[in-house]
């Protein structure tokens, strides 16, 4: 078939260095960008097949998020802008896998595997982070999409989470938004200053807001939006790539594992501040007090800052709504405390990844999931989309049933159900504190998280260890759960756990306890444990 033979020879312009293996994991693929070429190509072939199979567009996204700038990745984007199923992460590592003289082989196997009708249309959306990499990466994907006469739209530069919802948009017809990053920042902005109006005596201070943008896309993207929300938001937008490297002692990934501002901003006691990753789909907040000390407002607090925000407005419109927070093993003790016990909300824990708590949080009416290290955001279940919408539109609701209401409908309009989004949730975010009137310290306040440490370990193969109970035991090898136990009972309010990342060569040691003292004393010693 001419098709195959235009994959044929426009592979050989994209080669697989022999021998070379790489696996699609939490975050697709990611690797030095040096690796990639032909993983990107394949990557476009792939993406035409699923857009093919599921008669819909498919988005595949260029960014190693918070990695160095020297790396690259790619991601696929299914329909409802969701990740893709396991099925199809698996051909993903077959396809990229095969040996060049494989390739073809690989690809009909899918083709058939998955009985994909070729003649069917298929239509792929891509973009790319700020890498210098990423240029010819993301050509190499439009390669692919043309290699089997797939149509493409090149979104060039977009935050990870914008291309997300692109897709969203595409694939609703409309219903979602319009495709067109215009779109989006209107959807969003809209919703912003509609919630905002409800907040009275906004000072300047609590209007101003600094960003880091990780020297990467999201600080480009906020310099786009910033006009759309000037008169109620001024954001001052620091590492912003005019000077420093991607992600380089700066970004939410920096912040949150070294517990310390990023380099580059400018920071006055009790100023309010947050940070974006290298493609913007993570946030985290923070200040520094009178004594100069740090306090992180990471993902749990975030969570617990818009459940609270959520439950009280359904109080208030009377909707016998499920609400739910989801987290992960990372999350701060303290925080499923407060949550469970004063809050009393529904609390899940899922495994590490976003495809796990975004599939958790669908199982609610409102679902809302957050990673400790910013990644998160809130769904809402059709049923409870349409009885706010309900509440807003009827005549006899009263005043404040219906001022409710309107909050809850322009929550679901700020927030990007497809993802976890920086600027969405950073929209989402300063709404709430300025209709509650809150600083940043009185957000901080709402419960003290417990003192932690998290490490990482190079083992010879991480893959012997096993874990169960969403990853906080261990079950192989034998006997390390038994050493982890008894080091936890040596200290107060301990807990800790090990599991092999799924992004990078390495056990990933999680520890927590009454003092930092001891989380870092735990965290050393189970790290021993895990050689
Ligand atoms: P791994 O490398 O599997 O721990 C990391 C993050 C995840 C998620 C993915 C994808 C931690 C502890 N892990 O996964 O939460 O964000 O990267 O980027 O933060
Ligand atoms: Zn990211």
């Amino acid at each position: 078939m001419a098709q195959f033979q235009e994959v044929s020879k426009l592979s050989s312009q994209h080669p697989k260095p022999p021998g070379l293996v790489l696996q699609y994991g939490t975050a697709g693929f990611r690797s030095n960008a040096k690796h990639l070429d032909h993983a990107m190509f394949r990557t476009g072939l792939l993406a035409t097949l699923r857009s093919k199979k599921t008669k819909a567009t498919i988005g595949v996204m260029v960014t190693a998020s918070h990695n160095p700038e020297e790396d690259n990745g790619v991601k696929l984007i299914d329909p409802m802008g969701n990740m893709v199923t396991a099925e199809w992460e698996g051909y993903a590592t077959q396809l990229v896998n095969a040996e060049q003289d494989d390739l073809l082989i690989v690809l009909k196997d899918i083709i058939e595997k998955e009985t994909v009708n070729m003649s069917q249309e298929a239509n792929v959306f891509v973009g790319k982070d700020t890498r210098s990499s990423s240029v010819s990466l993301s050509q190499a994907v439009l390669d692919g999409v043309l290699a089997l006469s797939g149509h493409s739209k090149d979104y060039g530069l977009v935050t990870t989470p914008q291309l997300h919802y692109m897709v969203c948009c595409q694939n609703t017809q409309g219903k979602y938004g319009e495709p067109t990053v215009e779109g989006y920042y209107r959807k969003l902005c809209q919703a912003f200053i509609q919630l905002i109006k409800n907040a009275s005596n906004c000072t300047d201070d609590q209007k101003h807001l600094s960003v880091d943008g990780a020297n990467g896309i999201g600080a480009l993207k906020l310099h786009e939006m910033e006009s759309h929300v000037k008169s109620e938001l001024q954001i001052s937008v620091f590492n912003d790539g005019s000077k420093g490297k991607l992600n380089y002692e700066c970004g939410a990934d920096f912040v949150k594992m070294q517990q310390k501002p990023p380099t580059g901003m400018e920071m006055s006691p009790g100023e309010r501040c947050c940070s974006y990753d290298g493609d913007a789909d993570r946030i985290v907040y923070y200040y520094t007090d009178s004594e100069g000390q740090f306090h992180l407002l990471d993902g749990d607090k975030i969570a617990t800052l818009i459940s609270t925000f959520l439950k009280e407005l359904l109080t208030q419109v009377g909707l016998d709504l499920k609400i739910a927070v989801v987290q992960t093993a990372y999350a701060n003790g303290s925080s499923t405390r407060y949550l469970e016990d004063t809050m009393k909300v529904i609390v899940r824990c899922t495994k590490t990844g976003v495809k796990h708590l975004h599939h958790a949080a669908q199982e609610f009416d409102i679902g809302v999931y957050f990673e400790a290290n910013g990644h998160g955001t809130v769904l809402f279940s059709e049923v409870a989309e349409e009885k706010i919408q309900l509440l807003t539109q009827d005549p006899n609701t009263n005043d404040e049933r219906k001022r409710a209401a309107q909050l809850l409908q322009n929550t679901i309009n700020v927030i990007n159900q497809t993802v976890g989004d920086a600027i969405s949730d950073m929209l989402l975010i300063e709404a709430i504190l300025a209709i509650k009137g809150m600083t940043v310290q009185q957000w901080d306040a709402i419960y003290t998280d417990l003192p932690n440490r998290q490490l990482k370990v190079k083992v010879a193969d991480r893959r012997v260890i096993d874990t169960t109970d969403a990853e906080r035991r261990a079950v192989s090898p034998a006997g390390l759960q038994e050493a982890i136990d008894s080091l936890v009972k040596k200290y107060k309010l301990a807990r800790s756990f090990v599991r092999p990342s799924g992004t990078e060569d390495v056990v990933r040691v999680y520890a927590e306890a009454e003092t930092q003292e001891s989380a870092d004393a735990l965290a050393h010693e189970v790290s021993l444990a895990v050689y």
